[in-house]
């Protein structure tokens, strides 16, 4: 393979920069960049600087114009920020268990943990002693869409290490499904449809395996394939999926519901570093949703695990897909909110591909080069990975191996004029990026968000384990001021900004809510009211089913018996309707605590495993009688 690149800087500069470059930056690079970003411009620019830092400021007890949607990357949780302020409003746990609110210890959210996955994984999981994948790598999060707008009703993201989707509800903002993906391997890039509205959420397979990956083939990936795969919005089943050449990165969808992109660094099909690095191009795949659609429907599809897979290979002379050439290992694929133009970052290449996605139906229907449909390569900086839009026909892109964010304007690229307009330090090596709704139809020239992917210096030492930097920059014409530097734990991955007037989430419960439709079941069987005070013990053989109501401060029940060896279920229903009145329920010593917010039920199972006296509490401040709100669990021993 070629050392030096086209673009005159070495592949091993970029490794560098990605692992020893921590030492680098945070001896000499880091304080270059701080004077010339940080302090610079606070010295220089004066007023302006001002001005931009008093836009961002968001008082004590005002609230944010923005709500931000954080990925948190491996530990596998979406997080909730007000813009501009980066205060960390909330955490929804999705792919990672937690103990503050249960999740993945109460029976509610282990359902929805395990009834998604294969019969092959849940297989695996259970000789393992294991009911779900104890880790996740949520990389992207995404809100629903109705025409090209945030709508408000779901939150979608996916799960790069077990290979799985979740989504979150926007009007209680907890996870409600996650499926595993059949067939492909290592769910990466995902999006929305934008057009007509969210029908279907893309997703894409990383990794290259065998189509049937039973251990029949292992080394020989000549024989080894990627899958591009459509969700079913609405119900989160699988509508199908498309065989590809090449891998998937990231990928994107246009405002007309025509077509979906998505990036290939590993066009090789190489399996070592070297070789998925070999090629000069590489590609971008285009997606025709209508024909896939036909096809299916037409039966051109073999089935494969219980998903329609159609061959949308190079080659195949169908109208499913067509392959672009792009320079070297893309990796970003950012739709712009003109409706026009689709940016493809270059990564080892220090450019830009702009596709004018008008130009596509000539790809695929007169006979066109795929290449046509690039207007513009401008040549911007160093490791070009996302780009952002602010509505006014200007892109922002993220160099990580110059730590800069470059801003340029669309169409002076495409009419061959430099288009840079300016170029801001950030610290350090930023991945992605956001601007205010700015992969949408109401994208807003205010805020820019730099995702780092390294702090250095800019913080005290915790250790060897350094946080990430996150920072907020003011939109100033074509000026970004730097209003807020913030650490944040693994990882500030990618976010999203929405307008705090779409989102409206609920004080408390609907009691109705189908997320403990289970335990509503159960207790009709047991001729319980969920709505009404509980203090009821129901013993079915070994099983012991325990209703307890909850009320500030107090539960229903100040103590129940069991014995030795019994699987005890807890139901508690949180009976205040008030704001903010959240109750919890921990059994000590025995690994079992979860939330109940206010007109909440929610239940945990567990073994009563030694005789003895166990308290049971509230975990969650609610009262000013808090730790008053217990009460204990008698464990008979079982006579032998
Ligand atoms: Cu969104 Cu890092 Cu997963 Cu780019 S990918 S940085
Ligand atoms: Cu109830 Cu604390
Ligand atoms: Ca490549």
């Amino acid at each position: 393979m070629t050392e030096q690149l086209k673009s005159g800087f070495s592949r091993r500069a970029l490794l560098g920069a990605t692992a020893g470059g921590a030492a680098i930056a945070g001896g000499l690079g880091g304080r270059l960049a701080l004077t010339g970003g940080a302090i610079g411009a606070a010295t220089l620019a004066g007023t302006k600087t001002a001005n931009a830092a008093e836009a961002a400021n968001v008082a004590p007890g005002q609230l944010d114009e923005y709500y931000g949607f954080w990925s948190s990357g491996q530990t596998g949780e979406m997080r909730i920020l007000g813009v501009p302020s980066m205060r960390e409003l909330m955490r929804v746990p999705v792919f990672n268990i937690c103990s503050a609110t249960g999740w993945g210890i109460t029976n509610e959210s282990k359902k929805i943990l395990t009834e998604g996955l294969t019969e092959k994984t849940k297989k695996y999981l259970a000789a393992n002693g294991l009911e779900f994948p104890r880790n996740g790598d949520l990389h992207h999060v995404h809100m629903s869409f109705t025409e090209g707008k945030y709508d408000g009703r779901f939150l979608f993201m996916n799960d790069k290490a077990n290979t799985r989707v979740a989504r979150v509800r926007g009007d209680v903002m907890k996870c409600d499904k996650i499926i595993e993906i059949p067939n492909a391997k290592g769910i990466h890039g995902l999006r929305p449809q934008k057009w007509p509205r969210t029908n279907y959420v893309f997703a894409n397979g990383e990794d290259e395996v065998p189509m049937v990956n039973d251990g029949q083939i292992l080394d020989d990936p000549a024989q080894y394939v990627n899958f591009y795969t459509a969700i079913n919005a609405d119900d989160m089943t699988i509508a199908w999926q498309v065989m590809v050449t090449g891998n998937l990165d990231n990928t994107d969808a246009d405002y007309d519901g025509k077509y979906a992109f998505s990036t290939s660094y590993n066009s090789e099909m190489g399996m070592t570093l070297a070789d998925m690095t070999a090629a000069e191009m590489d590609h971008v795949v285009v997606f025709n949703i209508a024909e896939i659609e036909k096809g299916i429907e037409a039966g051109d599809y073999q089935e494969l695990n219980g998903v329609k897979v159609i061959d949308g290979r190079k080659g195949s002379e169908k109208n499913y897909t067509r392959y672009i050439p792009i320079p070297n290992n893309p990796h970003g694929c950012n739709m712009a909110p003109d409706k026009i133009h689709l940016c493809i970052g270059g990564k080892l290449s220090p450019t830009v591909s702009v596709i004018d996605v008008r130009k596509l139906d000539d790809v695929f229907y007169n006979g066109a080069e795929p290449r046509s449909a690039v207007v513009a390569e401008p040549e911007l900086g160093l490791g070009p990975l996302h780009t952002c839009f602010d509505g006014q026909g200007n892109c922002y892109t993220t160099l990580f191996l110059d730590s800069q964010v470059v801003k340029w304007n669309l169409d002076k690229a495409v009419a061959g004029e430099d288009p840079i307009l300016s170029k801001t330090d950030v610290h350090y090596q930023p991945g992605h990026n956001s601007t205010a709704e700015g992969e949408t139809l109401d994208a807003a020239a205010k805020y820019y968000i730099s995702m780092n992917k390294f702090s250095k210096d800019r913080f005290l030492n915790v250790g060897p384990l350094k946080p990430e930097n996150e920072q907020l920059f003011v939109i100033d014409g074509d000026t970004l001021t730097l209003a807020h530097d913030g650490p944040t734990f693994a990882e500030p991955h990618d976010s999203i900004l929405v307008h705090a007037s779409k989102v409206n989430p609920l004080n408390a419960w609907n009691r109705q809510d189908p997320m403990w439709a289970d335990a509503r079941k159960q207790a009709e069987a047991d001729g319980v009211d969920l709505d009404d005070w509980q203090d009821t013990v129901i013993r079915d053989g070994d099983k012991v089913r325990v209703y307890m109501s909850s009320q500030a401060p107090e539960f229903a029940l100040q103590s129940f018996t069991v014995k030795e060896g019994d699987e005890v279920t807890v139901y508690v229903t949180n009976l205040d309707d008030i704001d903010d009145l959240t109750h919890g329920f921990t059994m000590g010593n025995h690994g079992v605590a979860m939330e109940v917010a206010p007109q909440a039920t929610a239940s945990v199972t567990f073994v009563a495993g030694q005789p003895g006296v166990y308290w049971y509490y509230c975990q969650w401040f609610c009262h000013a009688l808090h730790m008053e709100m217990r009460g204990r669990m008698f464990v008979e021993p079982r006579a032998t």
